[in-house]
């Protein structure tokens, strides 16, 4: 598909995003994803999703763990790969947040935080990612939080790979509402800030029209679940992340925040997965190390 522009504030239950699993929708104008559950566009192919451009996001992250994700997902779906994060909480308890780009290296995800300095949950924020070739710029409420230049993927149109837009979160501990979407591709001209709602219904963005949800993907939360599995029994470890790479100036300070996605995604019609194992695992790797990952 094109890289089409989108712009969904979720009036109408999950809209523009057809990959839905535990999704709270009984407010209007907004989604909110607690426990386990998670909201994407069906993740089908190298051109699903988006390319270059301006992503924005508005959406408040509750708690001070790891869990809530704002999280674009590689177009093919298959992991290790090209996910990009527009929020997550850090593991170290101080709350505070960070972007992260992923890769794929040689078969290990890999991966470049930034941390959002000042930024803490509890409230609505504009988070915003600029994807273009090369650099990867991210920001919120319209102040620069961060730049990768490394490792930075080429979209579809360019001979690499789209992403889709989707919402993870995976401890009970933790939530995150989301009231409004928006992509703008490159060239489309410049990026207006929708209002602050406060979760409330925001007015639609004068845009191009939504893309369509695609229902031919592969079950995504499946293909996760297998993965994760995959690599469990391949190596005998759930534990597959490398060090953070340091690569691109990443702060001394920073935390070292693990992969986050992957294993976050429950099955809503596998019956061979068993989640609740796979989340054990991940509590007791984070007990063990301190880092979240599978
Ligand atoms: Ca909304």
């Amino acid at each position: 598909m094109p890289n089409n522009a989108l712009s969904e504030s979720f009036d109408n239950g999950t809209g523009a995003l057809g990959n839905a699993w535990n999704v709270n929708t009984s407010v209007s104008g907004q989604v909110t994803l607690s426990g386990n559950s998670g909201l994407m566009e069906w993740a089908s192919g190298r051109d699903a999703g988006h390319g270059y451009g301006t992503y924005t996001v508005t959406a408040k992250l509750d708690g001070n763990q790891p869990g809530p994700a704002i999280v674009l997902w590689p177009g093919d779906n298959q992991w290790p790969g090209q996910e990009i994060d527009m929020a997550e909480i850090t593991p170290d308890g101080s709350g505070r947040q960070y972007g992260n780009v992923h890769w794929n290296n040689n078969g290990s995800d890999a991966y470049t935080p930034r941390i959002y300095d000042g930024v803490y949950g509890g409230t609505f924020h504009d988070y915003q990612m600029t994807w273009e070739a090369g650099r990867i710029t991210f920001r919120v409420d319209g102040v620069e939080k961060g730049v990768v230049t490394d490792h930075v993927p080429t979209d579809y149109d360019h001979g690499g790979m789209n992403n889709t837009i989707g919402f993870l979160n995976n401890n009970p501990n933790t939530s995150i509402t989301v009231s409004h979407v928006d992509f703008r591709p490159s060239g489309g001209g410049s990026w207006t800030p929708p209002p602050q709602t406060g979760g409330s219904t925001a007015p639609s963005q004068p845009s191009a029209p939504s893309a369509p949800a695609q229902q031919t993907g592969p079950v995504d939360w499946n293909a996760l679940a297998a993965q994760a599995t995959a690599n469990y029994e391949a190596t005998g470890s759930w534990s597959s992340a490398p060090a953070p790479a340091q690569t691109g100036g990443s702060s001394a300070a920073a935390p070292q925040p693990a992969a986050p996605s992957a294993p976050s995604a429950p099955a809503p019609q596998s019956g061979a997965t068993d989640w609740n194992a796979i989340a054990a695992q991940m509590t007791a790797n984070h007990e063990a190390t301190g880092n979240w990952f599978i």
